[in-house]
Order: structure tokens, then sequence, then C-alpha cells
């Protein structure tokens, strides 16, 4: 079994952000370090080249190159994966997390998607207000934008926690496909029960900006009212234990934003709570951080 590591900077998404710089923040900061001393298997696939998101492109032009680069990414995956090996992306904006779909429906994986996020990532080009395809993410995946995907899963694999910000339209959307959409209250008031709602099998994509501003400034979107970093850490854990985490992807981190390194930490506590409960070590007696390194 073996962890496979892949930058993905991202802004095609996202223009005009240091999202792009996401990957290279945190392998300074001895993510690939850390992740060995819970698995030994780590392969590192370096970054994969995305050209730069243009806001002088319009919708249509923009969705076209998420999807191109997805494509990329899901056939990169298609060609190093092993049954039982987990794929871990770093983002980059939240189109990052298409090709790892993709991937993983093409693979014929019977397979949840937990999408931690202040946002529901479901616009179309009608209904974003932005007209930035990071927030149409799970649409494109459901086949709402016929023309750019055909549908690659089915909207009840998808289990959005964290939410707080959704646009009138997407929102209109989300309830007519009867997606799960959680809050942050939602989600400590039902935990238990959301959990043993999952297929055994998932997908868990973690937008930053699902975390509080005051615990993760670093990123381009924050909306108040998030997770506490030790909510987020502790729901990882919980998501993980006892399931088969098949793929993780760490997004929309901004180092610029990020004052102090706090959301750097952040991130790192998040992998590390995946993945020592994905290696099934006990990193209790370890959780004094001994990353990111100085
Ligand atoms: C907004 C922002 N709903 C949009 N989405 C973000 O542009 O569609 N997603 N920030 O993470
Ligand atoms: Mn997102
Ligand atoms: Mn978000
Ligand atoms: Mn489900």
């Amino acid at each position: 079994m073996t962890i496979h590591v892949l930058g993905f900077p991202t802004t095609l998404g996202l223009p005009r952000s240091a999202v792009r710089h996401g990957p290279e923040a945190l392998r300074a900061s001895g993510l690939l370090q850390a992740l060995r001393r819970h698995d030994p298997h780590v392969v590192d696939h370096g970054d994969m080249a995305v050209p730069p998101g243009l806001t002088s492109d319009p919708a249509p032009t923009r969705v076209a190159k998420v999807v191109e680069a997805a494509r990329r990414q899901r056939d990169h995956w298609l060609r190093v994966t092993r049954p039982g090996d987990l794929l871990l992306t770093i983002g980059g904006d939240h189109s990052t997390s298409l090709g790892t779909i993709m991937a993983l429906a093409e693979l014929g994986d019977d397979f949840d998607v937990v999408w931690v996020d202040a946002h529901g990532d479901f616009n179309t080009i009608e209904t974003s207000p932005t007209g930035n395809p990071h927030g149409m993410v799970l649409s494109l995946a459901a086949g709402l934008l016929p023309d750019a995907l055909g549908r690659v899963i089915t909207p009840d694999r998808l289990h959005l926690w964290g939410i707080r910000d959704l646009d009138p339209g997407e929102r209109r959307l989300l309830a007519a496909k009867r997606v799960e959409v959680l809050t942050p209250a939602e989600v400590r008031a039902r935990r238990e029960q959301i959990l043993a709602g999952l297929r055994p099998n998932v997908f868990l994509s973690f937008d930053i900006d699902s975390v509080d501003p005051a615990d993760a400034p670093g990123t381009m979107t924050p909306v108040p009212g998030g997770f506490t970093r030790d909510e987020a850490v502790d729901l990882v854990k919980a998501i993980v234990r006892g399931r088969n985490l098949i793929a993780m992807d760490l997004v929309e981190y901004h180092p610029d934003r990020d004052a102090g390194g706090l959301t750097n930490r952040l991130a790192c506590a998040v992998l590390e709570a995946a993945l020592g409960a994905w290696s099934r070590c006990d990193r209790e007696a370890s959780d004094a951080h001994q990353w990111p390194m100085a």
C-alpha cells in the first residue's frame, strides 16, 4: 500500500490567487518527511504543470481548462495507482479535486465524497456570481454542466460538511438534487449519525476555508463561523477511522495570507490526523508536532 503525493498548484478555478504556492509552501514545511513518519511507502509525484487561470477568459473557457487539467490528473492517477493505495493531492484551488473524482469513478470504486468546506461548490455558469470554476466542481462532477463533462458521480454520494456560504442558485440546485449539506453546527449535533451514513470508501476533500478564519486565515475566501482547528482535526480522524480513505485533497491554502504560519500548521495537523488514522498507527503519543519544521 502506497501513499501517492501530488502537488496540483492550480489557479484555473480561482485566477489571480497565490493558492498556486500551496504545494511549495507545505513541502518547505516538511510535508513529505511528516508523511513518511506515518508510512514509509510514500511516493512523491512532484507538482503537475498547470497553466495559470486567467480572469480575461470567459467562464465557459475557464471551465474547459479546468476539465482539461482534471483529465491529465485523472490519467496520471490511473497510471500509478494500485488497489489499497491512497491518492493525496495538495492544491491549488478546489478544482484540484475534480481529477481525483474522475479517476476514482473510472476505477469503479464504490465511494462517497466528503467535501469539508464553507462553500457548496455547486454553482453552474448560470448561477455563479463570480464565474470562478472552483465554485462549480461538484456540479461539474454531477453532470450539471453537460457541455463540459458527463455525469461522473451521483448526488447521493456527496456529503458537504461545514457549509455556511451558499449562493442562491446553488442552494436551489443542492436542494433539488437532495445533496447532504450541513453547517458546522449541524455536523457537531449529528456527528455520529452522519458518520454512520458514509460508505466504507471515502474521498475526503478538505477546503482550508471550512475552518474558522481565526484558526485558518490563509485562504482567499474566509467565512466566519467555521470549525475550530481542534474540531477539524477530530472530524478528520473520525471520518478516516474504520473506513478506507482512498483519496484526500488539501486545497485552497493561500500562504501569502497566512500571517504567522497558523494555516500551515493547521494543514499539517489535518494531514497528520488523516494519515495517522489511515496507517492505524497510534499517533497520540507523538502529537507534539515535529512538523512544520522550523
Ligand atoms: C463562491 C465562492 N460560491 C463562488 N466559492 C468558494 O465563486 O462560486 N469555494 N470560495 O470554495
Ligand atoms: Mn471549495
Ligand atoms: Mn471554500
Ligand atoms: Mn451517501
